[in-house]
């Protein structure tokens, strides 16, 4: 107990300090207020601005406004469907006969691959005898026949194209060698198809177009006379312009 006696005794005295001190205090503000009144003090700061109120009612609704212009005209719709079928027409002219179908008959087909045997055998048999006959020359297909007599040209033309052809008018070496296979057994000339224009001397063809061959002998075509528009092909296979009057043998070609 005696350690803390000192604790104590500095306790009392510092309250007994403090309420001296204060009593003090009191009496000097006593002094002020009995002597002079208050300097009124400057007035305070203006406040801040006070929040934005809230929105007001509707307003009344407005007159209805005038319409506006036409839009863009837009692009182009599809085509819309078909419309409904159309009555139909009036009944046409009867057609022409068709053409016959295949044959399917038996017998039929057995009748014409008879025939066709016979003709066979008629063609062989003909090859046969042509070619035993010097007057005859074939050249792929191309048959050089001679004829008996002798005549002018214009007249050795019509009995060539009476019988279905045309008078010789080789278009190359080969048929011109055909055609000297025949005229040297035969030892004499023939005429050829083959004819000058009067103006020109163009020599052509019986169909017209111009000749795309020739075996024109030496100093051939010479025209002796203004007078040689046709072609004598002679035994030795060359070819001289003649008057058409003269009388030579006859070879036709037939195609
Ligand atoms: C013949 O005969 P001469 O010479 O006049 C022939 C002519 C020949 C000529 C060739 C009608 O004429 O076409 O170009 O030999 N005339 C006859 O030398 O054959
Ligand atoms: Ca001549």
């Amino acid at each position: 107990m005696s350690l803390h006696r000192p604790l104590v005794v500095v306790a009392v005295v510092t309250s007994i300090l403090a309420i001296l001190h204060g009593q003090e205090m009191d009496i000097e503000k006593l002094k002020m207020c009995t002597m002079f009144p208050g300097i009124p003090g400057s007035p305070g700061n203006n406040g801040l601005n006070g929040r934005d109120g809230r929105d007001g009612n509707d307003g009344i609704k407005g007159e209805r406004g005038y319409p506006g212009f036409p839009g863009v005209q837009g692009p182009k719709a599809n085509d819309g469907r078909p419309g409904k079928v159309g009555p139909a027409g009036q009944k046409g002219e009867k057609g022409d006969k068709g053409y016959e179908g295949p044959i399917c008959n038996t017998s039929q087909m057995a009748d014409l691959e008879a025939k066709l045997q016979l003709l066979q055998d008629n063609l062989s048999q003909l090859r046969k005898a042509f070619s035993f006959n010097a007057g005859i020359q074939d050249v792929e297909g191309k048959l050089f026949v001679a004829s008996i007599g002798k005549t002018n040209f214009e007249n050795a033309k019509r009995m060539c194209r009476e019988a279905g052809g045309e008078l010789v008018s080789p278009r190359n070496s080969a048929e011109n060698k055909a055609i000297y296979d025949i005229v040297r057994e035969m030892g004499k000339s023939v005429f050829l198809g083959i004819k000058a224009t009067q103006t020109e001397r163009l020599f052509k063809y019986p169909n017209g177009d111009e000749i795309i061959y020739s075996n024109w002998d030496s100093g051939e075509p010479n025209n002796v006379n203004n007078n040689e528009d046709c072609v004598e092909f002679k035994s030795n296979q060359m070819w001289n312009d003649v008057s058409c009057d003269y009388q030579f043998s006859i070879v036709c070609e037939f195609v």
